[in-house]
């Protein structure tokens, strides 16, 4: 019988790749999206026909109850959140109902409609903050460092909580940074790869930019999704660190990002802006991925060279092409 899934948040970077991937796999699939006065489905246009669209909110406890029991998946991946971090500060109340009790709305949701549904929730690497081991595994202790961070570690941990009191199949996947051409554009590597192509075809002459030190561990999006897919699928639940265990600054982005589009040196053209400086920030973050590639059998295949070089190609050619 086919299998159906829901995913809340289809119209992000994951969501997108996620859907395709369980359209590969012969899923039904069925995105959940908020009402807004102008719909931007840009990320999943090319998947209309083949996927289903219902109304909801993370924010409205009815309507999550509603889908769960209209839709009635046997995964649901919990993708939804305010996902960008200096947003966090600012709307420090709106993420947190989001990011951490949006989790909980949805798992009370998924309790009472039918608790055999298999739940993914997206946790983030952000959630170790000021980090206390190198590199991060499971059992690293969290120590988030904004609004976004402490939301996280809440969404993880009443994950953790409603499968240890109700017997959920709920999984955290501690995801470090992945990127791809889909990223929003307020994201750094976006930033780097849209900016650098904007030089390149003469839109731009400068781009700018806060802490080029902080290191992050980047993988693509694109083999992200598969790991999610993966635990839903293992023969318990359980939380798992996806990371590629390699770390490398903005700075390095940024240098390699300049060279790929022919560019040259990249300091004539970097400004640096303490509007992007953050109050509190993550220094640096590597994961250690062994628990997904011992139970799992996961590993990325795309590289950080790769992934800079895919981004700035992705971007030269969408700005080459409108100009032209
Ligand atoms: P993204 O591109 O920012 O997408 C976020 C999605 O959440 C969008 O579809 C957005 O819908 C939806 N959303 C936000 N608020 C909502 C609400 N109140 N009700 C329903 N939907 C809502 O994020 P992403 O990069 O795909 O990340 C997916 C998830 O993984 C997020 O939870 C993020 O925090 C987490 N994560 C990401 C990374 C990473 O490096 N990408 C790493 C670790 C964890 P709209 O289109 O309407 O805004
Ligand atoms: O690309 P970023 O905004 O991503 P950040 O803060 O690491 O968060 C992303 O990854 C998390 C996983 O660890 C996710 F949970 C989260 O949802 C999101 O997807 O910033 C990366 C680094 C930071 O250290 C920041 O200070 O880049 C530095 N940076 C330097 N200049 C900048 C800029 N970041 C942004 N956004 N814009 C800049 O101009």
């Amino acid at each position: 019988m086919q299998k159906t899934a829901l995913i809340t948040g289809i119209t992000g970077q994951d969501g997108s790749y996620l859907a395709e991937f369980l359209l590969d796999h012969g899923y039904r699939v069925v995105g959940m999206t908020r009402r807004t006065s102008t719909e931007v489905h840009e990320r999943i246009e090319h998947l209309f026909g083949k996927i289903e669209i219902i109304s909801g909110d993370l924010l409205d406890q009815s309507s999550m109850q509603a889908i769960v029991a209209e839709v009635r998946p046997v995964e649901i991946y919990n993708l939804a959140a305010q996902s960008f971090v200096p947003a966090s500060w600012t709307q420090p109340v709106l993420t947190g109902e989001f990011t951490a009790l949006g989790v909980t709305r949805l798992l009370e949701a998924v309790r009472h409609v039918d608790a055999s549904i298999r739940v993914y929730q997206a946790s983030s690497s952000e959630m170790f903050g000021k980090v206390t081991e190198v590199p991060q595994r499971e059992s690293t202790p969290f120590y988030p460092r904004s609004p976004y961070g402490v939301a996280k570690v809440y969404g993880h941990w009443i994950t953790v909580n409603y499968r240890e009191s109700y017997d959920l199949f709920a999984c955290s996947g501690i995801l470090f940074n992945h990127e791809s051409p889909r990223r929003g554009k307020e994201f750094v590597t976006r930033k780097i790869s849209d900016g650098v192509a904007r030089i390149k075809c003469g839109l731009a002459t400068e781009l700018r930019l806060g802490n080029l030190e902080a290191q992050r561990d980047w993988g693509f999006a694109g083999d992200y999704v598969e790991a999610m897919w993966l635990m839903l699928q293992a023969e318990r639940p359980d939380d798992y660190v996806i990371a590629t265990g390699r770390t490398h600054s903005v700075r390095d982005f940024v240098r390699i990002a300049f060279e790929v589009a022919g560019l040259g040196a990249y300091e004539p053209y970097v400004t640096i802006d303490p509007r992007f400086v953050r109050p509190a920030e993550v220094d640096m973050l590597i994961g250690d991925a062994a628990k997904a590639r011992e139970r799992l059998q996961w590993t990325p295949k795309v590289s950080f060279e790769e992934l800079v070089e895919m981004m700035v190609r992705a971007d030269v050619d969408r700005l080459g092409a409108h100009a032209r």
